[in-house]
């Protein structure tokens, strides 16, 4: 993910609208990317206008760091900058050439940590499917390079808590709901197929 910082600006997809099909519809990629993604990006930039002293900030810099911010822009920034980050995340953790399961490093450390792929797969689902509301499906990794689980409210971000976020997923309604309508569980098995697990190596194995 290229180091960007203010003023923001909306990241290309990195593949066809289409080229997740038939996991992911060119319909919901065409809303979720242009409109629900750019309006994170318009909102960010407006709550970071008046505020030129944050400019010279990375997201991460920023999602990093949030107490230190002026509090009328705090929440701004987390919900629309926690939303340009997550789905610059997200878009790079799929891929239309997927490998089907973990690879390197991170397979060493996912086994180590849940007993296997399939193990790790019901855990992640289960974080995805109880996450009440809108929000997100992580693994994420800590300093000591351990591997773990986790959900998220909102736009918040692994970040926050000082992990290393490594595989994102998006449940909120708009990521699913015109081809899923409520079936979570459907569309969070399907996503599986369409995993980058090279991308999310890359993350682990990031200094
Ligand atoms: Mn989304």
């Amino acid at each position: 993910m290229k180091k960007q910082n203010y003023p923001f600006t909306l990241m290309p997809l990195p593949y066809d609208y289409d080229a997740l099909e038939p996991y992911i519809d060119k319909e919901t990629m065409h809303y979720h990317h242009d409109k629900h993604h750019q309006a994170y990006v318009d909102n960010l930039n407006k709550a970071l206008a008046n505020h030129p002293e944050f400019h010279h900030l990375t997201l991460e810099e920023l999602l990093s760091n949030l107490e230190k911010l002026p509090a009328e822009i705090q929440t701004a920034v987390r919900n629309n900058g926690g939303g340009v980050y997550n789905h610059n995340l997200f878009w790079l953790a799929m891929t239309p050439q997927p490998l089907g399961k973990p690879i390197g490093k991170l397979a060493e450390a996912i086994n180590e940590r849940f007993g296997s792929y399939e193990e790790f797969k019901n855990e992640f689902k289960k974080a995805a499917l109880s996450r009440f509301g809108s929000g997100w499906a992580w693994l994420v990794s800590d300093k000591n390079n351990r591997v773990d689980i986790i959900s998220t409210p909102n736009q918040n971000t692994p970040l926050e808590q000082g992990l290393r976020p490594l595989l994102p997923l998006d449940v909120w309604e708009h990521a699913y709901y015109l081809k899923y309508q409520n079936r979570r569980g459907d569309y969070i098995d399907n996503w599986f197929n369409i995993v980058d697990w090279q991308q999310a190596e890359k993350l682990f194995a990031k200094e």
